[in-house]
């Protein structure tokens, strides 16, 4: 263990900052060995702050090296200054001044990919949180906002693009031979936003006009072999920008707008002013090399980014705390915009379905914190789905306490109001609540409580009265450092069903209609409504309009009927997954008895009349034939038996299966796509039924589909087909399950992307020595550890080897430990993500908790980076 362990700060110390940089002047000597970096930042004492003695104390990084600093022209001697804990500190300043530092680094050894790094042949940066500090002494933080001008310097016959944020200005060759290019971005923004790329790119051009008849050019980068795999991404780029124009009044601001694609990288995609720079993983599509998930997925991302434009980079975070301000709503931004673009409520289903999956569970771990946090070790710990997705679902909700029309005022005063400053989710919050009259007071609680809310519904139905009823209790359970909540402000979407599925109009407060939002904000509170004709059934929370657990003893028989009947869309998803999920709690707990399986409700029937029923899109049918997941069944278990989930989950497919065996092969052929590839909603639809029916069809043991799953492999003509085959011929155990996975590695050993699909399907494959073979699959030549999407690919694809990765014995755990703590020497923010299955430990059946509890301890006892320090720390708590 270290010596000293690493502190948490606070958001309640925050303070404004002593000092501001209006302009950032900075020259980088791009190099193979050292590159030197001098910067000129033209400072001066914060008005504002009341500390106006206090020493400018800069930023910086263990791996940056000071050369020479300078006050406006006087060199600073040795002992002018101070570096303390990779902060440089100076005591006596002027009010105005020139800071002019030089530093060195070396960005091919830089292995966290933060700062200035290599990737393949290029340079990349990646600043946020922060990152900036380990290219140069800076005030790495949001609330310092600079203009700024880099100038690069390199050898073009290597390195001919060279890219930096805003306009270019110049570009020459100077005598030394070496070229310099100088880049001007007008708009202030924090040192998170800084970007520079620089390498051997081709590029893809293109325009866009924008709604005030601007011409925008359009710049994507890549390495050449990937040059023909950017055209979706550009058209994703065009419709976001139209999109902006419509639904928020948004217009680009810069003449120039770039993305380049680079292989390493830590996360998905980051939004550098006018230089978006992405995981190649979440840019390239082709339809041979990319599935339909991934095209949704390249187009969200390209969409999320460019709204940052607005939401995170004309007006910012003031501080880390508030991170959710950006990511909360411009993730709400790009759910709606991929709605527009496609299917509604296929992409709530799916949206919500990851949030009650992994969110809740995040929740309910020892991480979890609220949206906008209190405190933390590490800031890059918290790009969490709880800041994404939870705090996105926050600013759906205020969506629906406004309605549209409010909302879009509230946004708009938001972005007139604090254009090119750094706020807080307060000021958000303000803007919607002064523009729409609404009081959102109550409301601001959903920003500083952590833990997922229950709600306990109860009904009672008048006949002689023609009275309904409805109670609503609400209680949020305690979490880490919160152990009393109070009453949060619920919007409970609702409306009422009889009992053949007709839509009830009933009246509530005097106001008639067949939808009500209830809006619950006491700990209980009964909801009264009248010329209710006869007994409904609720269907409540619909489009799931709050992130809570809501329960209500709905009899099979009413789950069936609001499968089939329900107006809304979700809840009949939502009734269907209920169903299964009912039934398959069922067969766990036999399972963990050790008793015989078997079924007991209808379900079986109600797949069979989905199946038949052709008016329904396909995309939802297969949404609810896709049984809930095994980190579903988890999140919602008291104590997770990971085997008895695996279990009753493959019992219950083999039983559909079996029963409905004719159904499956005749949808498998119905839903055939013909023509053209295409990542459009109707073809997706299509082709995610057609594979899921061919799954069960395989499940059900029919010899046919045996011969279907290796003629649609070898046949396919999309990436989509193919992986399906396989990935179903390799979890349902197909005789030729071996032979399609080695011919898939030699038709793709030349596309990364497709390889590291492999890589992941290979390790999560069930055999008797899995962890040997993903042992041997990390020496492989496939296999890179310096790069984090291979790393996520094997060991997030061992993770879902549940036979594997939960052995009793512990050695799935011990296996994941081991790779932890070498990747912490290499790139913590890798290392720590790495670590969230073992934090579930608490939950687990007794045996396999000692044995993550132990490795947990293992890994405590080493010297480790802030990142897992704090993630395993808090674990073990
Ligand atoms: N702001 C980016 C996500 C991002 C965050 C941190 C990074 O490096 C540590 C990189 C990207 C987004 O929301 O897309
Ligand atoms: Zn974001």
């Amino acid at each position: 263990m270290k010596e000293s362990q690493p502190s948490a700060i606070y958001l309640k110390d925050y303070k404004v900052p002593p000092f501001l940089i209006d302009k950032t002047e900075l020259t980088f000597e791009l190099d193979e060995a050292t590159t030197v970096v001098t910067s000129k930042l033209h400072m001066r004492r914060n008005p504002d702050s009341t500390e106006n003695t206090a020493p400018l104390v800069l930023d910086g990084g263990e791996d940056v090296k000071l050369v020479a600093v300078a006050m406006d022209d006087y060199v600073l001697p040795s002992g002018e200054y101070q570096l303390v804990d990779n902060q440089l500190i100076i005591t006596a300043t002027a009010d105005n001044f020139v800071l002019t530092c030089e530093t060195l680094i070396e960005p091919q050894n830089n292995t966290r990919l933060e700062g200035l790094y290599r990737s393949s042949s290029m340079f990349c940066t990646q600043c946020e949180a922060e990152g900036f500090r380990h290219i140069t002494y800076y005030l790495d933080r949001p609330d310092v906002m600079s203009v700024f001008t880099t100038r690069i310097i390199a050898d073009a016959t290597k390195y001919p693009v060279m890219l930096s944020n805003g306009n270019e200005i110049s570009r020459e060759l100077q005598e030394d031979g070496k070229t310099s290019v100088v880049w001007h971005d007008p708009f202030p923004k924090p040192a998170y936003l800084f970007a520079l790329v620089s390498g051997n790119l081709e590029v893809k051009n293109d325009t866009f006009v924008t709604q005030s008849q601007r011409e925008v050019k359009l710049q994507i980068f890549t390495e050449a072999h990937n040059i023909d795999k950017v055209d979706y991404a550009m058209e994703a780029l065009k419709r976001s920008m139209r999109w902006d124009e419509d639904v928020y009044g948004r217009e680009y601001d810069l003449d120039i707008f770039m993305i380049v694609a680079v292989d390493d990288f830590n996360m998905g995609a980051m939004e550098n002013k006018g230089l978006n720079i992405f995981n190649s993983s979440c840019l390239l599509a082709s339809p041979e090399t990319t599935t339909d998930d991934t095209y949704l997925r390249v187009e969200a991302i390209v969409a999320h980014e460019y709204f940052h434009n607005w939401s995170g980079n004309r007006v910012t975070c003031r501080d880390w705390f508030q991170l959710s301000l950006k990511e909360g709503f411009t993730v709400f931004r790009d759910q709606s915009f991929s709605a527009d673009m496609h299917s509604d409520t296929v992409k709530r289903v799916e949206d919500v379905s990851f949030l009650k999956t992994a969110q809740f569970a995040e929740d309910a771990g020892p991480m979890a914190h609220p949206v906008r946090p209190a405190s933390f070790i590490e800031i890059s710990n918290f790009y969490t789905l709880t800041v994404y997705e939870k705090g996105a679902e926050i600013v759906r909700m205020i969506h629906t306490l406004l309605g549209a029309e409010n909302f879009r005022k509230g946004s708009d005063l938001y972005f007139e109001r604090h254009d090119g400053q750094a706020v807080t989710c307060d000021d958000f919050v303000a803007a919607m609540q002064d523009a729409s009259g609404v009081d959102l007071t109550q409301f601001k609680r959903w920003y500083s409580q952590a833990g997922t809310p229950q709600i306990r519904v109860t009904d009672e139905y008048d006949a002689q009265s023609q009275t309904y009823q409805l109670t609503l209790q609400q209680e949020t359970p305690a979490t880490p450092g919160q152990p009393t909540k109070l009453p949060l402000h619920i919007p409970v979407r609702l409306g009422l069903i009889d009992e053949s599925g007709n839509a009830l109009s009933v009246s509530s407060s005097g106001h008639v209609s067949d939808e009500h939002l209830l809006e619950l904000t006491e700990a209980e509170q009964v909801f009264e409504f009248t010329q209710v004709a006869t007994k409904p059934v609720p269907s409540l929370l619909r489009g799931f309009s709050a992130p809570v657990k809501l329960s209500y003893d709905y009899s099979s028989a009413d789950l069936l009927l609001l499968l089939s009947s329900d107006q809304d869309g979700f809840n009949r998803w939502n009734a269907g997954q209920q169903l299964a999920v009912n039934e398959l709690n069922t067969l766990i707990e036999q399972a963990v008895a050790g008793e015989t399986l078997s079924l007991t409700s209808n379900l079986v029937e109600g797949f069979k009349s989905l199946l038949q029923d052709a008016s329904l899109d396909p995309a939802m049918v297969a949404l609810i034939l896709n049984l809930p997941s095994q980190a579903y069944l988890s999140e919602l278990a008291q104590v997770i038996h990971p085997n008895a989930i695996k279990q009753a989950r493959q019992y219950l497919k083999k039983q559909i299966a079996e029963s409905l065996q004719a159904d499956f092969a005749q949808a498998y052929q119905q839903h055939q796509v013909t023509g053209q590839y295409q990542a459009e909603a109707k073809d997706i639809a299509s082709r995610s039924l057609k594979n899921l029916a061919l799954s069960y069809w395989l499940e059900s043991g029919d010899d046919a589909a045996k011969q279907v799953v290796v003629a649609q492999f070898e046949s396919a003509d999309n990436m989509t087909d193919q992986f399906a085959a396989l990935s179903i011929a390799v979890h349902h155990g197909h005789d030729k399950a071996d032979d399609l996975l080695d011919a898939f590695y030699q038709q793709w050993q030349n596309e990364p992307l497709v390889v590291n699909k492999w890589l992941m399907l290979s390790a999560s494959r069930e055999q008797e020595d899995a962890i040997a073979k993903v042992t041997a699959l990390m020496e492989h030549e496939a296999f890179d550890l310096k790069n984090p999407n291979k790393v996520r690919s094997l060991l997030g694809g061992f993770g879902q080897n549940i036979a594997a990765f939960h052995q009793v014995d512990g050695s799935g755990y011990q296996f994941l430990a081991d790779q932890i703590l070498v990747l912490d020497k290499r790139n913590p923010q890798i290392a720590s993500r790495l670590c969230t299955p073992l934090t579930r430990w608490k939950k687990m059946a007794p045996e396999l908790s000692v044995k993550m509890k132990a490795e947990l301890e293992r890994i405590m006892a080493n010297e480790l980076s802030k990142d897992v320090y704090e993630v395993i720390s808090k674990s073990l708590a």
